[in-house]
């Protein structure tokens, strides 16, 4: 008999073509009306509802079947299609009932428990629909950077040295030799711009963070791009507010069922301001009367604010906060000409919460250098890194956008455990 169909395939059928058709799919409820069942099946592309006469035994809930029959126009059903079902053969049944009620639209539970029966609790749709919006993020963004240019990489996740600094590295042992996972790409798309001009990644990344937040993850998914011969930090804000338009274009475009059913509120961009690290931290404590506590850098709070007030004077749920301290950024930072105590780097805000980094890098040797060891580092330990500057690079930079943060703050989550399919936090190592 002729293969399986997908939900797109079945809407696709003219009306005498739909009078014997296969389906395969998970038994996903079963609603049981007396004389009839409507049993729904689980797919690739959705949900769809099948009737099933009572005369046959009823499949187990979460039972792998394929279905044949006729499928017709019903309005009320999702997709505005049924299956009448004429013969199901059951592939596999489960071996136990799942313990709560995966077709409810909201799960309830204690996150850590959610957590550990996340394999069950996938299942679920709103869960499910979660992880399709970042799929179709994820496809737009990259299909954005192709479309500009950008050569895709895939870079080395055991390295001999972290590339952000700090404490929050995984030590391993390689070999006899001493070893780490990548906090980021940062040192080969840096590396890799005199190859190709402009490169990107999305991939994890490890961050050996001690403490459980709703916003830190140990391991997290990374989007991160580079380019060459940019005139200022600005081409690089522009590149990002372009690549998320078209990402929520994309969205809006082919997505509006989910949207419709996460309750997504989806950003509109024209342009996103920007305003300096000094005058922001300066507006907040304005307003909210607040004392400044940490000059370097932006307490969490101070950001919750910052997007507070963006939203409220000036209707933009994002805000690019430029010219950070150059005693909190990464040696590989390059520092304002104008005023070395500040760096060309930014953040991105989105709803009140950094999920992107970026700035301009240093590509002069000797600059490089000195400012490693203005930092304390031994530029001896970085020769790899640094035949970028040595053997000569162009004037460039980039960003790394938390896929994980920025998920959380469009679909307005309130833990970042939430969208990660299987967080890694101090705790959890399974599923
Ligand atoms: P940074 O360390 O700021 O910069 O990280 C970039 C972005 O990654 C996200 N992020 C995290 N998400 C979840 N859990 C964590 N523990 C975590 N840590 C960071 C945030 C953050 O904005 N190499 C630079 C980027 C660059 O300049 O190209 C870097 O990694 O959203």
């Amino acid at each position: 008999m002729y293969k399986c169909l997908e939900i797109s395939d079945i809407l696709l059928l003219k009306d005498d073509e739909r009078e014997n058709i296969k389906v395969h799919g998970m038994v996903h409820n079963i609603r049981d009306m007396g004389d009839f069942a409507f049993i729904v099946l689980r797919k690739s592309e959705g949900f769809l509802q099948c009737v099933y006469d009572k005369m046959n035994k009823l499949p187990l809930k979460e039972s792998a079947v394929i279905i044949e029959g006729k499928a017709y126009k019903e309005e009320r059903a999702v997709n505005g299609i049924e299956i009448k079902i004429n013969k199901m053969t059951v592939l596999s049944s489960p071996k136990e009932e799942i313990p709560f009620n995966i077709s409810k639209l909201n799960i309830n539970m204690a996150i850590e428990n959610e957590m550990t029966v996340r394999p069950a609790v996938l299942r679920n749709e709103t869960k499910r629909n979660i992880f399709k919006i970042e799929a179709c993020i994820v496809k737009a963004f990259r299909e954005y950077l192709y479309k500009n240019k950008f050569t895709e990489i895939f870079t080395p996740k055991i390295t001999s040295s972290g590339a952000e600094g700090g404490a929050n590295i995984f030590k391993l042992e390689y070999f006899g030799k001493k070893a780490c996972l990548a906090q980021s790409p940062q040192f080969y798309k840096q590396t890799l711009i005199p190859v190709y001009e402009r490169v990107f990644e999305i991939g994890p990344v490890f961050r050996a963070e001690k403490h459980n937040t709703t916003r830190h993850l140990n391991e997290y998914i990374s989007v991160d791009f580079e380019m060459g011969f940019i005139n200022s930090f600005y081409d690089i804000i522009n590149m990002e507010t372009e690549m998320i338009k078209s990402a929520f274009d994309y969205l809006n475009e082919n997505c509006f069922d989910i949207i419709k059913k996460l309750n997504i509120k989806i950003p509109k961009i024209d342009s996103i301001p920007t305003v300096k690290f000094r005058e922001a931290k300066e507006m907040v404590a304005k307003k909210y009367s607040r004392k400044i506590k940490e000059p370097y850098d932006l307490e969490p709070e101070e950001e919750k604010l910052i997007g507070e007030l963006f939203i409220e004077e000036y209707g933009s749920d994002f805000v690019f906060i430029t010219h950070y301290p150059s005693k909190k950024r990464p040696f590989y930072a390059m520092d304002d000409p104008e005023d070395n105590r500040y760096t060309l780097t930014f953040d991105l805000l989105f709803r009140g919460m950094e999920v992107t980094t970026g700035g301009q890098r240093i590509h002069d040797y000797d600059t490089q250098v000195e400012k490693m060891k203005r930092k304390f580092l031994q530029p001896e330990e970085f020769e790899s890194y640094l035949m970028l500057h040595k053997y000569g690079a162009p004037p460039h930079g980039g960003l790394g956008l938390g896929l994980e943060r920025f998920m959380l703050k469009l679909i307005d989550a309130a833990n970042i455990r939430q969208t990660s399919m299987f967080p890694r936090d101090t705790t959890r190592l399974v599923p």
